[in-house]
């Protein structure tokens, strides 16, 4: 039983590990574009990604104080955006797993409602390490 549950346990992290995609800074700034963001605060948001997540598309965060979770690439948080179960709902009419995927299309259209609400304010991982501060170099993306 327990060799059962252990080679089930292997099998479940390699099957994550193989859906787990890091991005390289320009492999961001590439994804970026292609899901139309503003190519004038590319610099902020690759910075804002690369704090939050840290170009990971299937980190989910500590549980926060209040026992809300962060998911995805921009971290987005299931108090006010995604639904945790298996029914979409909440800000961005969506579950909460789908902030984890490779395909960041669904991430990405959240991330801009949220923006359009609240700017980059809404992230702690921007105004700590990007409101006035130097920002990553893409001149080379
Ligand atoms: C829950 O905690 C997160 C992170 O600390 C914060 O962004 C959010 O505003 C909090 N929500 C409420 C309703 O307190
Ligand atoms: C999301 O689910 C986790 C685990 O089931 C729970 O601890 C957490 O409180 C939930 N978040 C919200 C905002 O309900
Ligand atoms: C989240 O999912 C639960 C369980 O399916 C559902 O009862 C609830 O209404 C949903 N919340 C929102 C805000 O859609
Ligand atoms: C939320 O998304 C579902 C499909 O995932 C759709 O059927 C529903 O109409 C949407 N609700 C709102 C309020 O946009
Ligand atoms: C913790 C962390 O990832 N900090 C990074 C925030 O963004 C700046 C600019 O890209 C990086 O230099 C930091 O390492």
């Amino acid at each position: 039983m327990k060799t059962i549950i252990f080679i089930v346990f292997i099998a479940f992290s390699l099957a994550s590990q193989v859906d787990a995609k890091t991005f390289t800074r320009c492999g961001l700034v590439q994804a970026l574009r292609s899901q139309g963001f503003d190519e004038a605060k590319m610099r902020d948001w690759v910075c804002l990604v690369e704090n939050e997540s840290g170009r990971r598309t299937d980190i989910v965060g500590k549980p926060n104080k209040n026992g809300s979770r962060d998911y995805g690439l921009f971290q987005i948080n299931d108090k006010y955006w995604c639904n945790n179960t298996t029914k979409p709902g909440k800000g961005c009419n969506i579950t909460c797993s789908q902030l984890l995927t490779d395909d960041i299309t669904v991430a990405s259209k959240c991330a801009k409602k949220i923006y359009k609400r609240h700017h980059f304010m809404a992230w702690y991982g921007w105004r700590n390490h990007c409101q006035n501060k130097p920002l990553p170099d893409i001149s080379n993306c």
